[in-house]
Parts: structure tokens; sequence; C-alpha cells
């Protein structure tokens, strides 16, 4: 496997960070995780775009035009001859003294990984997800916005411990007011009276791009689709729930806390979805 590394296709054995990275250091740079579908690149416009916020949210002046980035991405695809995959794309501040200034450091790092995902096993796409609530809140934007896709995971990766502490595989977590903001790394849907809802970002969700393509998706299929406050009473009366991101793509929950959702299947929402979402990011992309 080749890994872009600062303007260079390295093997993977050679693809190496400075310990004096604030990356590792501190966490101190921002990330995207993209799919290939079929030689297509899934709304690649979008996550360069949410890539640059992150930087812009962090002061991280990236000294690389978005062709450029662009450019990096679908060679890395080409060297790896990536046809269906997953596509991690990461800026570092880079390399500098101990400390959190960043001023210490003057050249940002670009990665680009291309390889393979599976965040669930495949079963549960067919029978669904039972997940739980757990007790990490998700980020309070006052403390550090949750929109930044920043190479701290910390919250996130708590509340994945938390589900599996429980026997769960993915967790719902709250804001702090106590409102349903998204899963660890994916937006959380449901269907009530035959509308489908997601929390907003205001309440705490990740503009997830998946999560866009869903508005997309249920517009050209007719279907009802709004953001909305939800609590968990609402996924207890939900009729339907899914979750969608990158690496999950669009996967069904049957289940939260103990409780079944519905009739404890994937519903008839979920499926007509699931099926539109399967064409489409077989159609739209940036062809490589
Ligand atoms: N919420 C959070 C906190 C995320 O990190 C999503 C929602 C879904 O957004 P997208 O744009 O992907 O539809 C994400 C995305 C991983 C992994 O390695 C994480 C994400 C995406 C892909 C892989 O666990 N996060």
């Amino acid at each position: 496997m080749k890994v872009y590394l600062d303007g260079q296709l390295v093997e993977k054995a050679d693809a190496k960070i400075s310990v004096f990275d604030h990356g590792l250091l501190y966490g101190d740079g921002i990330f995207e995780g993209i799919r290939i579908y079929d030689h297509n690149i899934f709304r690649l416009e979008e996550h360069l775009e949410r890539f640059e916020f992150s930087a812009k949210a962090l002061m991280l002046d990236l000294p690389w035009t978005r062709q450029e980035i662009s450019d990096a991405v679908c060679e890395t695809c080409r060297a790896n001859g990536l046809k269906d995959g997953y596509i991690r794309l990461i800026a570092t501040r880079g390399q500098g003294d101990l400390g959190l200034s960043p001023w210490s450091c003057p050249n940002p790092s670009l990665i680009v990984i291309a390889d393979t995902i599976a965040l669930y096993p495949p079963e549960h796409y067919e029978k669904g997800l039972k997940i739980v609530t757990v007790p990490t809140r998700r980020m309070n934007p006052a403390a550090l916005s949750p929109a930044i896709k920043s190479l701290n995971y910390l919250n996130n990766i708590m509340a994945k411990m938390e589900a599996r502490q429980f026997g769960a595989l993915e967790a719902i977590m709250l804001n702090d007011q106590g409102l349903v903001a998204e899963c660890t790394g994916d937006n959380v849907f449901i269907v009530h009276r035959g509308e489908i809802l997601t929390p907003s970002a205001q309440q705490g969700a990740l503009k997830g791009i998946t999560r866009d393509s869903i508005f997309d998706i249920a517009k050209g299929l007719g279907l009802k689709i709004a953001e909305h406050e939800l609590t968990r009473y609402d996924i207890w009366n939900a009729e339907e729930c899914f979750l969608t991101g990158t690496g999950a793509e669009v996967i069904p929950v049957v289940a939260l806390d103990g409780r079944e959702i519905g009739d404890g299947k994937p519903g008839p929402i979920f499926k007509q979805i699931l099926q539109a979402f399967h064409k489409r990011v077989r159609e739209e992309g940036t062809r490589l």
C-alpha cells in the first residue's frame, strides 16, 4: 500500500510522522473520512469544503489549494488501484517544539490513506443494530465546536467504549441539555408518523455528508424530512430509526437501551432510503 505523505507516495512502512508533530502531541489537526464507490469518490467537494472549514476553525492555514488536495486524494486512490474503499485525509499542525503553541509549527503535514473500512459486522445491516444511550455527553460548543473534525476524538471514543461496556456496538450521545445529538461517528434519524427527523447542528449533530445526501434522497422519493429536536422519548416512540455516516453508510437501528423500536425490524422507509443510497453513490461523485 502506498500512502501520500507531504507530496510523496511512500510505502506504508515508511509513512511516518515525527513524535514532535502537534497532531500527536496535542491532537492538533483535522481529518475527513471519504468513500469511493466503483472509482467514484463520493461528494469529494463537500468533504474538501468541510476540511477547509475545520482548518479555518483551528486557525490552521492550509498551504495547499483545494485542487492540490483533491489531486493528492485522487493520486493516492489511483496509486493503490482503489475501486471501492475508504479514504482518510489528514492535516496535522506539523512538527514543532513542546508546548501547546501552534506557532512553533511552520509546516503542516498532509496525509492521504486509501484503504477499506468496516464499521459494523455485515449481519447488522440486515437485522439492525441494538444501541444504547451512554453517559458521555456530546461536546458543548461553548467548550469546543463539535463541528470541527479534529484529531482529538476522545469525546466520541469514550462514548464508543461505554457502548461496548454495555454490550452494544454504537451509542446515542446526548448533548448537555439531554437532547439527542448523534452517535459516535454517525448521524441519527427517526421516522415519526411517516416523517423523517434528525437533530440539527445546534443540537450537537455533525453536519454529515451522508446525512446531507439523505435529505436529497428523501426529497427525491417524495418523503417528508426535517431537522427536529429529539429526545430518547422520540426514539422509543419512533416507527423506525437508522444511522448514517461515511464509514457506516446507512444502517438500521432496531432497539435502544433494550427497548424495541417499532416492530423491532428494519422498516420500509429505511429500505427505500438504502436502495436509493446504493444507486446514488454509484452515479454521482468525482470519477477517477
Ligand atoms: N458524526 C460524527 C461525530 C462523525 O465523526 C459523522 C457524524 C458522519 O458524517 P459523514 O460526513 O461521514 O456522513 C461523522 C463522520 C471512523 C469514521 O473512522 C468516522 C466518520 C466517518 C467515517 C469513518 O470511525 N465520522
